[in-house]
């Protein structure tokens, strides 16, 4: 068995149960002028790492591994986005706004698309959650049950909240998570660094992480 030099020990990979989850690189997030930006953040920490993202996903493609891509938004008529969400701290823009990139997070919108860059291919699994994690309220535990896959390699922003809580939620359905380190990334560096120590810590509680290269290793090494 192939083993990718991993944290907080080696991951023993099967490549036939491998899928790579890319967890909302939508322009809402990450490009000047969008939501993220408008709620204070520098997004150029986000945009930092959409090459290492690409080069991730265009070697599972490469490979015809699975690709599963991820986006935050909501119906038009907001009947999935509980008012406790669109709410909270009044901000200046609410999810369903209209916004520098049509309304805010939702579904068809400018803004909630994935970038032109990392844009999902024919065939490759898409999944609209309105929540952070990715199998509340989505079909996404059936795709990955459908497709065989049991091992998911993570990447895509942001670290703390909507890759942890997936992978939070994935380690708990029983698939083996793999962070891949430098393709996601946080509007705060602190909470980054602390995401990928508690994910790692305590014998990998919630998972793995590994570098892009560890993880290509590997991949080349099967
Ligand atoms: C946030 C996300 N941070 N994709 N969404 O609200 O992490």
């Amino acid at each position: 068995m192939t083993k990718i030099a991993a944290e907080p020990f080696a991951f023993e990979l099967e490549p036939s149960a491998l899928a790579l989850v890319i967890i909302d690189m939508q322009r809402d997030f990450i490009e000047p002028g969008g939501f993220g930006e408008s709620l204070g953040n520098d997004v150029s920490r986000l945009r930092a790492i959409v090459p290492t993202v690409l080069r991730l996903l265009l070697s599972f493609r490469a490979r015809g591994l699975p690709v599963i891509h991820t986006m935050e938004c909501h119906r038009p008529d907001l009947s999935d986005c509980p008012p406790a969400k669109r709410d909270r701290g009044a901000p200046r823009l609410r999810i369903g706004d209209p916004g520098p990139m049509g309304r805010v997070l939702i579904s068809g919108e400018p803004g909630a698309a994935i970038l032109p860059e990392l844009a999902p291919l024919p065939g490759e699994i898409v999944i609209e959650k309105p929540g952070k994690g990715a199998f509340y309220a989505t079909p996404l535990q059936e795709e990955l049950t459908r497709i065989g896959a049991r091992q998911l390699v993570f990447a895509g922003v942001t670290t703390e909240v909507c890759v942890q809580t997936t992978m939070r939620e994935a380690n708990d359905r029983g698939y083996e998570c793999l962070l891949a380190e430098d393709a996601t990334a946080s509007y705060f560096p602190q909470f980054e660094t602390a995401t990928l120590e508690m994910i790692r810590a305590q014998g990998a509680i919630i998972g793995w992480t590994a570098t892009t290269e560890q993880i290509l290793a590997g991949l080349r090494d099967d």
